[in-house]
Formats: structure tokens, sequence, C-alpha cells
């Protein structure tokens, strides 16, 4: 069998991958701008394999996706992943950039909205991030929404996330969500989760509390042919989120230092979430590490929910 794209000599698979996809093993999907931009080294790669490891715990097969010298990589090997972790070259990439880096045989750490898309084209439906991007504060002024928002709105991915990130206009984020036909269901609460906080203070219609339930809502949608994405918003336990003082404090302070230092455009995510971890001495990015392998966990446990319902069939 011949793997979706794989002819086209620019999507290269791990054996475990490529392997799960043709025997219809459970596979979650991994961003890797998590590692490169968004946590700090050495722990980024750490927590990489903290998270591959949870999701084989719960009989899944993690895909980490990246691109190594313009090359698509559906699962990473731990030289490549140690290459995305480490290398200063690495391009925060979303969907519009992926053919240039990659025409320049560049080396790519993907953005939910380009993990999306390669996950899509390869035929993995389950994926997990920390925090979704959205629409940031100030997004009257600078139109600064992330293109995280129209990639859901277009591929029909199952995304485990804690939220939007807490930096954001969380509110704005949910009314666009709604808008883009993206789903939104909360695990086991009503209260849509603030990232590092477990609740954003925004309510939400839908709660499911079991993965088998999830897999049922994804074989509807496939019955229904919804081609765009659900969201599965997974609260942090209210004993794991960031002192919600410290988080409002650092927050402001940070928003203000972007501002003054002018970090505009897709340098504002990582800055922010740099200047958090420093800010807080790591509490933030304990929490952050928590909340990605909380995430892969629950994705683990819905893929294998889902691929028993396609097996059923
Ligand atoms: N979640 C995290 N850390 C991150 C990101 C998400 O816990 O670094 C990344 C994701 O790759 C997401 C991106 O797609 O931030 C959003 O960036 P922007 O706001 O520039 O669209
Ligand atoms: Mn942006």
């Amino acid at each position: 069998m011949i793997l979706p794209n794989q002819e086209s000599g620019l999507f290269s698979y791990t054996d475990e991958v490529s392997q799960a996809l043709k025997s219809g093993t459970p596979v979650v999907a991994l961003e890797s701008t998590i590692i490169s931009h968004g946590l700090p080294r050495p722990e980024n790669m750490r927590v990489a394999l903290e998270v591959e490891g949870i999701v084989r715990s719960r009989g899944a097969v993690p895909a980490t996706i990246a691109m190594l010298e313009g090359r698509v990589h559906i699962g990473l090997k731990e030289a490549d992943l140690e290459q995305i972790a480490t290398r200063d070259d690495v391009v925060k990439t979303s969907i519009r950039d992926l053919a240039t880096v990659s025409a320049r045989k560049g080396f790519a750490a993907t953005t939910v909205a380009a993990t999306s898309h390669l996950a899509n084209v390869v035929g993995i439906e389950v994926f997990a991030t920390g925090g979704l991007g959205g629409v940031h504060r100030h997004a009257r002024e600078s139109w600064d929404e992330s293109a995280d928002l129209t990639a859901l709105s277009q591929l029909p991915i199952t995304i485990v996330c804690s939220g939007v990130k807490s930096i954001l206009d969380v509110g704005a984020t949910l009314e666009r969500l709604e808008t883009l036909n993206v789903g939104v269901v909360v695990y086991g609460s009503h209260q849509f989760p603030g990232f590092y906080l477990s609740d954003s203070g925004f309510y939400v219609d839908w709660s499911l509390a079991d993965p088998s339930e999830i897999a049922d809502v994804m074989a509807a949608r496939r019955g229904l042919a919804i081609t765009s994405g659900l969201v599965i918003a997974n609260p942090l336990p209210i004993t794991s989120q960031l002192d919600p003082d410290v988080h409002d404090q650092v927050l402001v302070q940070g928003l203000k230092l972007a501002d003054s230092k002018k970090i505009a455009g897709k340098d504002v995510t990582p800055f922010l979430l740099d200047h958090f971890h420093r800010a807080t001495h790591g509490q933030s990015l304990v929490v952050n590490t928590e909340i990605i392998v909380r995430n892969a966990d629950l994705a683990a446990r819905i893929a294998v929910a889902n691929s028993r319902e396609m097996t059923q069939v």
C-alpha cells in the first residue's frame, strides 16, 4: 500500500507511523512549533519525548510532524526531533509558508494550522497540542488572528487542546470559532479552559466526559460529511493551574513589554510564552508541560476509541 503523497517524494514516514497507518492502528498527530518556539531548551526535547511516550502508553502511535531539509516528516526519529529542538534556523511555519520552506530545502516547525493540514493529507484524524492560536487582544487595530482558526474551518481534524492561549482574546476567539463552523466541546466541564488557567470564564454548550462519546461524535461527523474541525478543550485540574493573580500580573507586564519592543506578527506568541516562563521562574513551564502531556493522553484515548468505532463499521 502506498501512503498518501508518498510518491511526491516530499513526505517521509517513520516505520512506526507507516505501519500504523497501513494497519489502522490509532495515530495521534503532534505539532512541532511547541518544541521549537513554545518551550525553552533543553526542556523542549524532554517534553517532546515524554509526550510521545504517553501516546504509546495508551496504545496509539505518536506522529510528531515537522519539515527537515524540505521534506515533510510524519513521525520524527529521535535525531530528527533533536534537530527541531536545537537548530536556530527552524522556521515557525503556517500553511502559507510550507511550500516556500520546502522549495528552499529548509527546516520547518509546523503550527497547529500547518500540522492539521499535513495530518489531514496523510489521513490522521486526531491531533494534540497545548493551546490553539486565536484572536489577539488588540486585534481591532492589528487584525492579528491566528491562521489556526481558518485552518480548522477547512479541515475535518479533531484537536485536543486546553482552549486558546490565555494571552489571547478568548471571547472573540470563541465567536470566530462559531462563525467558522468549528465544533467546540469541553471535556468533563462546560467551562472553556484558559490554557494556564482551568477556566477562562466562558461557558460552552457542549460537554462530553468520555473518549468513546467523542468517538461517537467523530463518527457522526463523518456520516454527516462535516468538513470543518472539532475542538476538544481539556481543562487542567484546578490544583495544577497557574495562580490566577500571578497569571494576570505577568500577562499585563508581557503585553506592555511586547508593545514597547514592537513585537508583531508570528513573533508575538513565542515572545509572550517565553515572558511567562521567565517571569514565573519556570512555574508556567511546569503548567505548560502538564497541559501538553494531558492533552496527548486524552488524544490517544480518543484515537483508540475512534479506531474501535471504525473497525466495527
Ligand atoms: N500551544 C502551545 N505552545 C505553542 C503553540 C501552541 O502550548 O507554541 C503554537 C502553535 O503552534 C500555534 C501557534 O499554532 O503557537 C499559534 O501562533 P500564532 O498565534 O502566531 O498563530
Ligand atoms: Mn498572528
